[in-house]
């Protein structure tokens, strides 16, 4: 049965809100198929505005890699603002996808991609938007299985009550597998409803039905079991992990946005995973093991990417790019390829130990020396082997004179503040070191002009990392410790070096919050309604973000079951304490992370395991993978110039 546009009720709306062109759709490269030739439809959404969803990398990827299959179909949608929201309602306009402008009910699945918990309200005002029960026990046969994916995923208990399944780990496989099941469930008549399409989904074994699992708990609040409440269902569920990156070279045509966005730039994912060990980095520790695109895979893909675009940037992308066994090759042989041309390259913060001189000249032969960035994360040496950075300032040192040597003038430093065991000295450390980095860049330039900015987030405890047992810090110690780097910033005698230090950072209050929603258990679902019926939305944007609203739900609805938002949040776990994620499975064994827990609170550092012996995470044996990297001594293949001629027919690109 076809399904109607919206469009025409949509738009008499569009001038009345603030940047419309969001909500039309028809980017370049993006799809619309023809709805009843399809026999399974996905919307995906990203919980966030436009301007961040588009660009998002997951999204893009498994739009692409649905839309391939001829009997499938799959369009996006994104958080409308409150301005847009509040007409929808008062028109009766649903929640729509861009592309084909359906309304989200129609789809057979409404796959949601959660890189933050900060999305879960948004969430919330699309389901109702779109008339889909906000409790997945009030759905029936005719509403689309809501299903989470991302790195939020891997703890999606506070929304186990408005999901029908989530998905930890890698998508690219795992979309197609659900789509077997749900294509094949339809043709057979929808037999047992939608109890038994999710049942189908849950024998996987990397399907999680929130449903099918109860949890039970003790009089002093903590989780007593979770137990499968029927047969069919396995008592933990498995991460994906797609092994090959080189045969799934996606995005092969990006989506190019019409409205403004937070990247405009083609971005390559020249490798996942990362097994560097920073204690605080749950992207890290969920995404083992590294797996790294051949460097021929990156050049095909670039190549074919800039022609479908029109980019005129191209983003090495992973979590720690200069790792890459061989970036040095990959950057110097792109730059020699795009040479004379408008094509920059760039990778986003690099490691000040995998950082060279020549890889950044290399980056910047073809385009501008804008700013640098690394990422110390903590101030002092004793808390960066808490958290298992081992950089150190002589490092970083050297690092910056080479680059302010070499023409670069700004350096931009990433740190958190409220780390485990941190105190007041480790984060005044971090002014030392500003100060020390431009002292650095003036001698090595001979030029006062050397900026430095240090940007300092608040650190949050996640699932899966050793420092899901954490306390987190409080908001108060977070604000009085960067009221005091603050100070310790502008107090030097040479109030010049001051000067030159720009400090960018939010306060903890948000942090605490993030805090509840990546390690709250199911009862927090209550606290995420109920700030959504009083008129949260978009979350992670400090405008829109109460945190009043969040302290009075957490309150009203936390106490009566004895537990409150200090309890999630400042509380440290013990080893014994099962947490709401433990049947979930990243493949990490949870010895293995208490031990790591151990020895950061004794400051002992754990090497990375690309380079050393295998130190048994868990991850490699658990998922029946192993760490894929070169160097292969491989170059990459000859092509004709961009925009001249044809990409080249590299199989794993054609897949064929
Ligand atoms: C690494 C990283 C970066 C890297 C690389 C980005 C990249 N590879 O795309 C760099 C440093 C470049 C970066 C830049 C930025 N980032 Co960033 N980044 C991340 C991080 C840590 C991981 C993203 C990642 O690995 N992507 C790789 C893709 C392939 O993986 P994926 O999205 O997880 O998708 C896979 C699976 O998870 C799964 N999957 C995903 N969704 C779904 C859904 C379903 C239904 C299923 C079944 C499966 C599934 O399938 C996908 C394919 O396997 C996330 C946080 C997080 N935990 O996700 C933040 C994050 C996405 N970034 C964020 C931001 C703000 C930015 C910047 C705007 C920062 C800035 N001011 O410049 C830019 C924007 C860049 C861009 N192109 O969008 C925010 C987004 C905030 C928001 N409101 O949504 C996040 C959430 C961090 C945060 N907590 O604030 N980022
Ligand atoms: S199992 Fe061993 S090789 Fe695999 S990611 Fe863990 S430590 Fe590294």
């Amino acid at each position: 049965m076809s399904v109607e546009s919206v469009f025409p009720r949509l738009e008499p709306l569009l001038p009345r809100v603030s940047k419309p062109v969001q909500y039309v759709g028809g980017e370049l490269n993006a799809t619309v198929k023809d709805w009843d030739s399809a026999a399974v439809r996905w919307a995906l959404m990203y919980p966030d505005a436009y301007e961040v969803g588009l660009p998002n990398q997951g999204v893009m990827i498994l739009y692409e890699v649905l839309n391939e299959m001829p009997d499938v179909l799959a369009e996006r949608t994104y958080a409308v603002w409150p301005d847009l929201e509040k007409l929808m309602r008062e028109h009766g306009v649903p929640q729509f996808t861009v592309d084909g402008h359906r309304p989200l009910g129609a789809f057979d699945v409404l796959g949601v991609s959660f890189s933050t918990e900060l999305g879960y309200t948004n969430m919330l005002t699309a389901l109702d938007l779109a008339g889909i029960p906000l409790h997945a026990a009030d759905r029936t046969v005719e509403h689309p299985v809501v299903l989470a994916g991302g790195h939020a995923a891997f703890n999606p208990e506070p929304i186990a009550d408005f999901i029908d399944a989530a998905v930890l780990g890698d998508g690219e496989e795992a979309v197609g597998e659900i789509t077997d099941i749900i294509r094949q469930w339809k043709a057979q008549g929808r037999p047992g409803g939608r109890d038994e399409l999710l049942t189908r989904l849950a024998e996987t074994g990397t399907v999680y039905i929130p449903r099918f699992y109860d949890v039970s708990y003790r009089e002093d609040g903590h989780i007593d079991a979770v137990t499968p409440n029927r047969d069919r269902v396995p008592a933990t569920v498995a991460k994906r992990t797609t092994m090959d990156l080189d045969a799934w070279p996606y995005p092969k045509q990006p989506l190019v946005p019409l409205a403004e966005s937070v990247h405009e730039r083609m971005s390559v994912e020249i490798f996942r995973g990362c097994t560097r060990g920073c204690r605080f980095c749950q992207a890290g520790m969920i995404t083992r093991p590294v797996r790294e695109r051949s460097i021929e895979g990156i050049g095909a893909m670039i190549q074919t990417g800039l022609e479908a675009s029109g980019f005129e940037e191209v983003g090495l992308l992973s979590l720690s790019s200069a790792d890459h066994s061989e970036i040095g090759e990959i950057t110097k042989q792109l730059a020699d390829r795009y040479e004379g041309t408008n094509t920059g390259l760039s990778l986003p913060s690099t490691r000040v130990d995998a950082f060279n001189i020549d890889l950044a000249n290399e980056l910047s032969r073809n385009g501008r020396r804008s700013g640098l960035t690394f990422a110390p994360e903590g101030g002092s040496e004793r808390i960066r082997r808490v958290i298992n950075k081992m950089v150190s300032e002589e490092d970083l040192i050297k690092t910056v004179s080479a680059a302010y040597a070499n023409g670069w003038r700004q350096v931009k430093l990433y740190f958190m503040c409220g780390l485990p065991t941190e105190t007041d000295e480790d984060v005044l450390q971090i002014a030392e070191m500003a100060k020390n980095v431009i002292r650095a860049g003036r001698e090595a330039s001979g030029r006062r002009d050397i900026r430095c900015t240090i940007s300092i987030g608040g650190f949050v405890p996640k699932p899966h990392t050793p420092f899901q047992w954490a306390a987190q810090c409080d908001p108060d110690t977070v604000d009085s410790r960067l009221r005091k780097l603050r100070e310790a910033v502008n107090s030097d005698r040479d109030r010049s070096l001051g000067r030159n230090i720009g400090m960018r950072y939010h306060d903890g209050k948000p942090s605490l919050i993030e805090g509840l929603l990546s390690r709250g258990d199911r009862r927090v679902g209550r606290v995420i309604e109920r700030v959504w019926r009083d008129g949260g939305r978009f979350d992670g944007w400090s405008e829109h973000f109460s945190y009043d609203r969040w302290v009075s739900a957490a309150a009203a609805e936390l106490e009566p079951l004895r537990v409150s938002l200090d309890w999630y949040t400042t509380r440290e776990r013990d080893e014994a304490e099962i947490l709401p994620w433990d049947h979930l499975d990243s493949g990490l064994d949870k010895e293995w992370l208490w031990d790591d827990w151990q020895d950061a609170l004794d400051a002992r550092e754990q090497d990375d395991c690309r380079w050393t012996p295998c130190f048994d995470c868990g991850v490699c044996p658990a998922m029946g993978t192993d760490i894929e990297i070169g160097p292969t001594g491989r170059k990459l293949l000859p092509i004709s110039p961009v925009g001249v001629g044809s990409p080249t027919r590299n199989p794993a690109l054609t897949g064929q």
